[in-house]
């Protein structure tokens, strides 16, 4: 029988099966040996009577490690546009992160109803949708009627750090989930983070994983090169720089830095390409 794992708590699985039954699952030792089982995998089990075992990970399309969900069709980049304040240079470290574990992104700005109309979030906006991302808003009473399109038949995980409102998200999208938020948390005198692990949810005809919030992402895998190719805006300019193993940093000759003289490439996106640059190089220099 094969089935997706939607949640593990310990070494208790949770599986959907393709009719959409769940099944409880524990993971026989060849395969805990092999390869720890992560949400999202597909995965064959077997009756033994007494317990069902998963005796065998299908091979993964793709696996992110924050959060940890194998098989991810897209991510949607959550951030507050207030409370905590809206980062662009946050933003877009998630959004190279992602493009470099070769999963689509879509942002989604929460909490537009804390900003006024005058506010600079909207210009960053603008900027996202001019470089042609996919951007969804939603507010304390409003949820972009699009996302439910770009969630249905896929999945998605929700990433972004902790008190952006990816709970409250979900809860909107579906109320019946009843998912715990901060502010129940902080009645309770809980910490920081309140959502604790990666569960799938069945969402708007597709899968959505809800996530714990980060502290710190990690860049130590990337060369400066496999940076320049997650920077999806850069795509249509690269390989076209005078020195084959340039940069876009201080070369001469170079035709990212160029496109974005000519306001072809978002300022903001290359500036925090080269912040992220350091954090490559930054690495490379302790060796
Ligand atoms: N004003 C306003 N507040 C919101 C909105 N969405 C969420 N919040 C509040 O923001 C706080 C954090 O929301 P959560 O949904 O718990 O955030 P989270 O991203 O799931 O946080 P972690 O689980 O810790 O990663 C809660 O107090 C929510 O009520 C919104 O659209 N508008
Ligand atoms: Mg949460
Ligand atoms: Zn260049």
């Amino acid at each position: 029988m094969i089935g997706r794992i939607i949640r593990i708590i310990s070494n208790q699985y949770l599986v959907a099966d393709e009719e959409g039954r769940r099944v409880a699952c524990v993971a026989m030792g060849k395969v805990r040996r092999q390869d720890k089982p992560r949400v999202g995998d597909w995965v064959e089990y077997t009756d033994f009577g007494d317990q069902t075992g998963i005796e065998r990970i299908r091979p993964r399309m793709n696996s992110l490690i924050r959060p940890p969900v194998a098989n991810v069709d897209q991510a949607l980049i959550v951030m507050s546009a207030k409370d905590p304040d809206f980062s662009c240079t946050l933003v877009d470290r998630i959004l190279f992160l992602i493009v470099n574990a070769s999963i689509k992104p879509v942002l989604c700005i929460t909490k537009m109803d804390l900003v006024q109309p005058d506010d600079p979030v909207h210009g960053w906006i603008e900027d996202y949708r001019q470089s042609g991302y996919e951007v969804v808003l939603s507010g304390r009473e409003e949820l972009d009627e699009n996302l439910a399109g770009v969630l249905r038949g896929k999945v998605t995980v929700l990433t972004g750090q902790s008190g952006v409102g990816k709970s409250s998200l979900l809860n909107k999208l579906n109320p019946e989930f009843q998912l715990q938020t901060q502010e129940i948390s902080k009645a309770l005198g809980r910490g920081k983070h309140t959502t604790r692990h990666v569960e799938l949810h069945e969402v708007a005809g597709g899968w959505v994983a809800d996530t714990p919030g980060f502290s710190s992402l990690d860049f130590s895998r990337m060369t400066p090169t496999e940076l320049a190719q997650s920077v999806p805006d850069f795509a249509p300019y690269l390989g076209r720089c005078r020195f084959r193993d340039c940069i876009h940093q201080n070369e001469p000759g170079c035709a990212i830095k160029q496109a974005v003289e000519d306001r072809q490439v978002s300022r903001i996106r290359y500036a925090d390409y080269l912040d992220c640059l350091t954090l490559v190089q930054g690495r490379k220099e302790k060796y």
